[in-house]
């Protein structure tokens, strides 16, 4: 298997018939909950393909820990705006590959497919909704295994788009920061995780920073990321886990601006053009379970939802995350 190319590898799991190649010794809590990504890595000559479907909704307007209204948001109301946004969905259809060179190394490539929806009310009571898709950031890294111990070097190429265009009331326009696709910039992931496995149950933890390097073509630099998450994980029966997990999330403001959006910040159109108004943190809580068929595909779900947002606002907050996956050793 070690000479396959990344497109051999997927005819072959295409092709192949679903019993050739199963890893039956694998238990369904070897692997993190389905949102938790780079968390294991292969034996020397193995290859996994992964397909993920990422659901988010956001909903409501806060500023802080406050829930606002729209009306606190617009102008005809007690705001400061001339729209504010209702309701946002990011799906995201990612597909993955994994390959152990050697067993202290296990390369990782991911490239997500990204669709974006968002709803607005304007202070004439008007309600408008754009859309944006494209392909999003490439994800390489190198994960290195250290007794239950696993190490992320990761590198982001900016292959996601930047220029995603809709229909405003105000004509056709460059989307807000939210609606685009990329970062623009290479960004470097380093990353530690573990995992401990007993008879009956295992639990886990990951921690991950996400730091961009320089500024991209449109003059701003997104946010630095940093992430840490612990699940605790349950084996119901040989193939069959399920999950619970708490995740810390701190997102930063954007260094720059935009100057397509220049007009619309100094005009106070939206608050999604603000790169003063993209931090936050929230702690989300998950319910997860993992699946291993006995033909060696796995199949996980995980949903999470908020209980702490505290966010640079006007901003939308999280509501839900759906996480869908599908992997398959070869
Ligand atoms: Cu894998």
């Amino acid at each position: 298997m070690k000479h396959f190319s990344t497109c051999a590898a997927l005819a072959a799991c295409l092709l192949l018939p679903v019993a050739a190649h199963g890893d039956s010794a694998q238990r369904p809590d070897d692997h993190a909950p389905i949102g938790v990504m780079g968390d294991h890595t292969h034996q020397a000559g193995e290859w996994m393909l992964s397909w993920r479907r990422m659901a988010m909704t956001m909903e409501r307007n806060r500023d802080g820990t406050d829930d606002l209204s729209t009306s606190e948001v617009l102008r005809s109301g007690t705001g400061a705006y001339m729209v504010a946004p209702t309701r946002m969905t990011m799906v995201m259809h990612m597909l993955g590959v994994m390959y152990a060179p050697s067993d202290s190394v296990t390369l990782m490539a991911m490239l997500p497919w990204v669709d974006n929806e968002m709803d607005h009310v304007t202070a004439m009571g008007g309600r408008f909704s754009t859309d944006s898709g494209a392909m999003g950031d490439l994800k390489l890294a190198a994960l290195i295994p250290s007794g239950r111990h696993t190490w992320t070097l990761g590198l982001s190429v900016p292959t996601g788009d930047l220029d995603q265009r809709d229909t405003t009331p105000m004509g056709r326009s460059v989307l807000p920061y939210p609606m685009q696709i990329g970062s623009g910039t290479y960004d470097l992931t380093l990353g530690w995780g573990h995992l401990t496995t007993r008879p009956d149950d295992s639990f886990g933890a990951q921690i991950k920073g996400t730091f961009r390097l320089g500024e991209n073509d449109e003059g701003y630099t997104k946010g630095h990321e940093l992430g840490a998450t612990a699940w605790y994980a349950r084996r119901l029966s040989e193939r069959l886990s399920v999950s619970l997990r708490g995740t810390w999330t701190v997102l930063g403001n954007y260094d720059g601006a935009d100057p397509r959006y220049a007009m619309a910040l100094a005009n106070r159109i939206v608050t999604t053009v603000d790169p003063d108004r993209r931090a936050g943190n929230r702690l989300e809580v998950s319910l997860g379970a993992n699946l291993t068929l006995e033909s060696g595909h796995r199949l996980s779900l995980e949903v999470s939802a908020p209980v702490r947002q505290d966010l640079d606002g006007p901003q939308l907050q999280v509501d839900r995350v759906w996480t869908l996956g599908w992997q398959r050793a070869l």
